[in-house]
C-alpha cells in the first residue's frame, strides 16, 4: 500500500511538471535593427501532373468535368501558390495583420483565393457568392477547425483561426474543392508570386529551417543562414510524389 502511493505521487509530480511546462513559448516581437533578407524562388521540374475535376450537381455555377494541374508553374518552373515560411522562429519583426479581415471566397465552386497565409488569431470570412449551397469544412490534419453551412448567395460567416499550421478547407457539397490557409505563428511567412518568388525581409541574423509548402507536394525543409543586412538568396525544388 505505502508503495503504492509512493508510485501516484511521483506520477502527479510529473504531470505537474508537464502543466507547469505548458506550450511552447509563443512569438515575441523585438526591434530587428540589422535584419538580412531571404529572398528566393520555389520551383518544380519535369512534368506537371493533373487531376480529374469532375462535378456531379449544380453544373451550372461549377462547370464541366476538367483537368486541373497540381501544381501552377511558369515557363520558368516557378511554382505559384507555395507557402513559405521560417520554422520555430521566437524573437522578431512586429506582425503585419491585414487591414480588415480577409476572405475566403466560394465562387464557381472553388475557393477564392485558393492559398493564403495569416497570422494566427485573425478572423477569416468565409462567403458564399453562389447560387448553390456550400458546406465550408476546414481541417487542421483530420480533425474538424470549423463546419458552416453557406446556403444563400451572399451569406457569410466569420471564423477566428486559433490554431497554428496548415488549415485545409473542403465542401461538404462539392467533394473537389480545396482551399488552404497557413495559420502563422510568426510573421515571416509569404504566398510565391505566379513567378515563384517571394522574399522574407528584416530576419534577425541567424540560422533557420525555411519551409515551402505546396498542396500536392508537401512540405520541403531547407537550412538558410541569415546575415547582417545581407540578401540570402534560396531555391526550393519541390519533391515528386
Ligand atoms: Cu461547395
Amino acid at each position: 500500500m505505502p508503495r503504492l502511493v509512493q508510485v501516484s505521487r511521483s506520477f502527479l509530480a510529473l504531470a505537474l511538471a508537464g502543466l507547469l511546462a505548458g506550450p511552447a513559448a509563443a512569438y515575441q516581437v523585438t526591434t530587428v535593427s540589422e535584419g538580412g533578407t531571404i529572398s528566393g524562388k520555389v520551383e518544380f521540374q519535369g512534368l506537371v501532373p493533373t487531376r480529374k475535376v469532375i462535378p456531379t450537381k449544380d453544373r451550372e455555377t461549377c462547370g464541366k468535368i476538367r483537368d486541373e494541374p497540381e501544381v501552377t508553374v511558369d515557363s520558368q518552373k516557378g511554382v505559384q501558390d507555395a507557402v513559405v515560411y521560417l520554422k520555430e522562429l521566437t524573437k522578431g519583426k512586429a506582425w503585419q495583420k491585414p487591414a480588415k479581415n480577409p476572405e475566403l471566397v466560394n465562387k464557381g465552386c472553388e475557393f477564392v483565393p485558393r492559398v493564403q497565409a495569416l497570422p494566427v488569431g485573425t478572423s477569416l470570412v468565409t462567403l458564399n457568392e453562389d447560387p448553390v449551397m456550400h458546406n465550408i469544412h476546414s481541417f487542421s490534419g483530420k480533425s474538424t477547425v470549423f463546419n458552416v453551412a453557406l446556403p444563400i448567395k451572399g451569406q457569410k460567416a466569420e471564423k477566428p483561426l486559433k490554431t497554428e499550421g496548415m488549415v485545409r478547407f473542403e465542401c461538404d457539397a462539392h467533394g473537389w474543392m480545396r482551399g488552404y490557409v497557413y495559420v502563422a505563428d510568426n510573421p515571416y511567412y509569404a504566398v510565391t508570386a505566379k513567378n515563384g518568388t517571394f522574399s522574407l525581409p528584416e530576419v534577425p541574423p541567424g540560422s533557420y529551417t525555411l519551409a515551402a509548402w505546396q498542396e500536392y507536394a508537401g512540405e520541403t525543409d531547407i537550412p538558410v543562414t541569415v546575415e547582417a543586412n545581407k540578401v540570402a538568396q534560396v531555391t526550393v525544388e519541390l519533391k515528386k510524389k
